[in-house]
């Protein structure tokens, strides 16, 4: 069941390689939550893409940190439908290659979120009638994060798709704060960020990022 009320706004990813590569001293998992509970973040995805232990670790972590001093903020895990269920997260995003959406709604049931990565009209018109309840599209400008992206989008065809489709859509992939008002203009309803944000003054960028979307 597709929501279409569903909160977004700036969607901070917090990506274990990318932490483990930047390794901000000042960046506890605790004054991060705080943070994002006082900015009023309504959601934020784990992503932890290696061995098992470790990203088990990672994402309970970062989790108990969320439920702790954000708990009004959804919590979204990458790709692990078991996890969701065993740590009682909010919800799972899946890419085009990972577990069907059927299995995640299934396992799921109508009350988590699932979303579902796109990079076509056609991707975007599956994920209408798999019923998930938010879309990623992009990679919207050229990333570094990701290797395995599809060819950039542009804020062009981004606003196409937008305008394409009644889910609520994630724009992804090299999004900065100088490039955030571009992406606000499409009508996106959400901005996933990973390398914009977490560097040493992640403070300012998170705040600068969601004063700049809900100005935008
Ligand atoms: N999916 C498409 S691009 C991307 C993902 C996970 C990486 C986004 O990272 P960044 O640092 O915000 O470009
Ligand atoms: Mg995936």
């Amino acid at each position: 069941m597709s929501n279409p009320a569903l909160p977004t706004g700036i969607l901070p990813i917090l990506d274990a390689d990318w932490l483990e590569r930047i390794a901000p001293a000042s960046m506890p998992p605790e004054a991060v939550a705080r943070l994002i509970h006082a900015l009023a973040i309504p959601m934020v995805q784990l992503r932890a893409k290696g061995g098992e232990a470790s990203a088990r670790v990672f994402m309970t972590g970062w989790l108990k940190a969320l439920r702790d001093h954000a708990p009004e903020t959804k919590v979204i895990l990458n790709d692990r439908l078991a996890w969701v269920l065993s740590l009682d997260a909010d919800g799972v995003h899946v890419g085009q290659e990972d577990t069907p959406v059927e299995t995640c709604r299934n396992a799921l049931g109508a009350g988590r979120i699932i979303g579902l990565s796109t990079h076509t009209l056609a991707e975007i018109r599956q994920a209408e009638a798999l019923g998930v309840d938010y879309i990623g599209f992009g990679p919207i400008f050229p990333t570094a994060t990701k290797s395995d992206t599809h060819a950039v989008q542009g804020v062009e065809t981004l606003k196409g798709m937008v305008e394409a489709t009644r889910l609520p859509m994630v724009a992804i992939g090299g999004i900065t704060l100088e490039n955030l008002d571009a992406v606000a203009a499409t009508g996106a309803h959400g901005a996933a960020l990973i390398s914009a944000l977490w560097q040493a003054d992640w403070e300012r960028r998170l705040s600068a990022a969601v004063g700049s979307w809900r100005r935008g």
